[in-house]
């Protein structure tokens, strides 16, 4: 295989070059958010988009190395703030880096113990994703989130236990404060 460039937009997180881009409107996230409800409705009059990834494109292969960009748009489903589905590493022992490029939000990284972990996200952090921990991004601020993550060729994606019984906590705003809540549903 030939080295290779691509280019990354530092203000819209969009990569120029040889990517796929992945979609995620809030159809695709069903019954993820704690308000189901909220999230019928806006999927009723018309959906809305949560988050794009600039996936750029490696073989899915041990020594190779993952990486892309994720954009959440701001806002909230019910009182809960825009965010990614979340998964584990299909290949359980992978970690993950994420540098954030613009905006703020949270890291929420759970392990099948449910031992659970927050970080802040914002310009600049470089937040350290070890194996074994699922992980989920919310933007809780009001403007996108766009961060950029590396993780290993082989590490995959598993989705199924976090559809299943989503994270142990949720991120809210309440009185105009983002919290971080157990989930009633976990
Ligand atoms: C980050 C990485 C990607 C992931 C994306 C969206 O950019 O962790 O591997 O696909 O976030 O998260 P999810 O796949 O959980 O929807
Ligand atoms: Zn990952």
């Amino acid at each position: 295989m030939e080295p290779f460039n691509n280019y990354l937009n530092f203000n819209t997180g969009e990569i120029l070059g040889n990517c796929n881009i992945l979609i995620r409107h809030l159809s695709d996230m069903e019954g993820m958010y704690h308000d189901l409800e909220a999230a019928r409705k806006i999927i009723n009059e018309g959906d809305r988009l949560i988050y794009r990834v600039y996936n750029i494109d490696v073989p899915e292969k041990y020594g190779h190395l993952q990486h892309c960009t994720s954009i959440i748009y701001p806002g909230r489903i019910g009182n809960e703030y825009h965010m990614t589905k979340g998964h584990f590493h299909a290949q359980e022992d992978t970690a993950e880096i994420y540098l954030v490029l613009q905006g703020t939000g949270k890291l929420l990284m759970q392990k099948k113990d449910r031992e659970v972990k927050v970080l802040d996200m914002q310009s600049g952090s470089i937040s350290y994703i070890p194996p074994y921990w699922a992980h989920r991004t919310i933007n809780t601020g009001n403007t996108p989130l766009i961060f950029f993550a590396v993780y290993p060729g082989e590490a995959g994606h598993n989705y199924g236990i976090i559809k299943s019984k989503g994270f142990s906590k949720l991120i809210i705003e309440k009185d105009g404060q983002i919290k971080v809540i157990d989930n009633p549903n976990y």
